[in-house]
């Protein structure tokens, strides 16, 4: 195995030996081939493209795919067998529709079989390695990467019925560019801006996704605290999931919090009215390891970032979508139309004592893009009378490591004059502490989950507008970005498609940018690394 896919790619390098996320050799091989065969169904698909024939089932297997093997996803070596195997049928389909084409056939548009060892035996050759240009190999890697962001978002809109045809075409544009092996450097860096670039517009319709099903995101107050019922925690960032569990879970006496992303579902207008749901319990996704063995009830992962549960509370954990763990139960998708079956899961939390609590307390949150557009008359006159000097994006992920204790720091070290805006799990080492609020408007300013980072662009563009200013780069406003997994990547992509210039990005750089790319990056977008909360204080907002 080799993947450098994550922040925590071990040594900075990549894991080797065993995911430090916990992901096999096995798994992470396989991982590796569905993206070979996912490769080979973009190809096909893009045959029948040119023929006219309408392949939807084709584009939902490549962001099904893509989002599975993003990292913390699916740890499930026989779903991704299933997955691969039903990636050959997709192109045989495809193979017998379009007939032979014109064009020279890569190998990952060819190779199948149907024996399992056969399978396997080929997942231990299908190596990002083998290219063995470092530059060219970051580059086709970044798309990859950005992709899965893609795809994650695009299924989380399609589970709501939204989808844009042009961004599916596009995520075929991208992965058969990798195949490409006259692409250069030149070629491909054009590329990695339009994956940014359709990271906006997908975020764009996931957000329009959301809030036409769900309402805009107001201002809330969430709980932190514990009822007395048992009770079900949702992880994972899917709506979708989240409300067909929410009705089915109503009148049976079992209650419903968040987990980690699934936090902003307490921000919408159609969650709220639902009594037994309670509110948020616990923290990032890295402290489920002690908070589901807290919760008491069994826990349902939507989406990443799943850690391979301790045996002590294995049997209480529940996949759905892209997620998946070997013994845990998975709920299936939803066939003709119809919600999941939640009733396994429910009859399940019925048996279990209700949470421990760990904490109590409120939090607020809710101020997506619409919310601070309601305020921004108040906030633009706070920033004409200088009550607020500078606005910091601090969004992205969370993780274990200890070197993320930065981003508590930097957010305490902040002066009083300046406002954090946030989406993502990064929020979690900052929306507890007693940051304050500027007039009434908290110090805090949390859009909503990572996707919700659009939100933020559409604020910062909002200012702009309201100050009359050219350029994105003149508004008040630094980027100091945490990132973990595949998400972040686009979200980075997409904010460099949208002009924003000098992100600093930690705790480190990515494993996956060379030297040469990452010099690129610098001298293109400005963009740095994190250094030391005084440095980059005295850098970023004093100077
Ligand atoms: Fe966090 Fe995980 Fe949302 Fe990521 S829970 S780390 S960027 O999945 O997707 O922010
Ligand atoms: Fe390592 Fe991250 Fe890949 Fe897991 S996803 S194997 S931690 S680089």
């Amino acid at each position: 195995m080799f993947c450098f896919q994550c922040q925590e790619a071990s040594k900075g390098v990549g894991c080797a030996i065993k995911g430090v996320c916990g992901k096999s050799p096995e798994v992470s091989n396989l991982q590796d081939l569905l993206l070979f065969v996912t490769k080979g169904v973009a190809f096909w698909s893009h045959q029948a493209d040119l023929k006219a024939i309408s392949n939807p089932e084709a584009e939902k297997y490549i962001i099904d795919s893509m989002f599975i093997t993003i990292t913390n996803a699916n740890f499930d070596a026989n779903k991704i067998t299933e997955q691969i195997e039903k990636g050959f049928a997709i192109q045989n389909n495809l193979k017998a529709k379009t007939g032979t084409p014109e064009a020279e056939l890569p190998e990952c548009a060819t190779w199948q079989t149907t024996n399992r060892d056969e399978i396997n035996a080929k997942s231990e050759t299908v190596s990002i390695l083998n290219e063995t240009n470092e530059d060219i190999r970051s580059l086709k890697e970044l798309i990859i990467y950005g992709l899965k962001g893609v795809a994650a978002y695009a299924e989380h809109a399609a589970n709501l019925g939204y989808s844009n045809q042009e961004v599916n075409l596009f995520m075929k544009k991208g992965l058969l560019a990798t195949l490409d092996n006259s692409h250069g450097v030149n070629e491909l860096l054009p590329i990695v801006l339009e994956t940014g670039k359709n990271g906006v517009d997908v975020m764009a319709l996931l957000d329009k996704a959301n809030t036409e099903s769900y309402g805009h995101p107001e201002i809330s107050t969430v709980n932190l605290g514990v009822g007395k019922n048992p009770g079900i925690l949702v992880s994972g960032h899917d709506l979708k999931d989240f409300e067909e569990l929410l009705k089915q879970t109503e009148g049976t006496g079992v209650d419903i919090y968040t987990h980690s992303e699934m936090l902003p579902a307490n921000y919408y207008p159609a969650f709220k009215k639902y009594k037994h749901f309670v509110g948020n319990y616990g923290n990032a996704w890295w402290e489920q390891t002690s908070e589901f063995e807290s919760f008491n009830g069994p826990v349902l992962l939507t989406t990443n970032c799943l850690v391979p549960p301790k045996e002590s509370y294995k049997n209480r954990v529940y996949t759905t979508g892209a997620a998946g763990f070997d013994e845990c139960p998975h709920i299936a998708e939803r066939e003709n139309g119809k919600p999941k079956d939640f009733s396994d899961i429910i009859e399940h939390a019925k048996k279990c004592p209700a949470p421990t609590e760990i904490e109590t307390g409120t939090l607020t949150g809710g101020f997506a893009h619409n919310q601070v557009a309601e305020l921004a008359d108040k906030v633009v006159d706070a920033v004409k009378s200088g009550a607020i000097k500078k606005f910091v994006v601090m969004a992205g992920c969370d993780g274990r490591m200890n070197s993320r204790n930065y981003y508590s720091d930097f957010a305490e070290a902040l002066p009083q004059d300046s406002v954090i805006l946030t989406a993502g799990c990064a929020k979690y080492r900052y929306n507890k502490l007693p940051l304050g609020d500027i007039g009434g408007i908290p110090r805090v300013l949390d859009a909503g989950q990572c996707n919700d980072s659009y939100s933020l662009a559409v604020t910062a563009l909002k200012l702009k507008e309201a100050f009359g200013l050219d350029d994105i780069n003149e508004l008040p406003i630094v980027y100091n970005i945490a990132w973990y997994e595949q998400k972040a990547v686009i979200v980075l992509l997409a904010l460099l498609s949208l002009g924003v210039k000098n992100i600093n990005l930690g705790p480190t750089l990515p494993a996956f940018l060379s030297p040469n790319v990452t010099n690129v990056l610098v001298e293109q977008f400005g963009i740095g690394a994190i250094t030391t909360v005084e440095e980059d204080m005295e850098r970023l907002i004093l100077s």
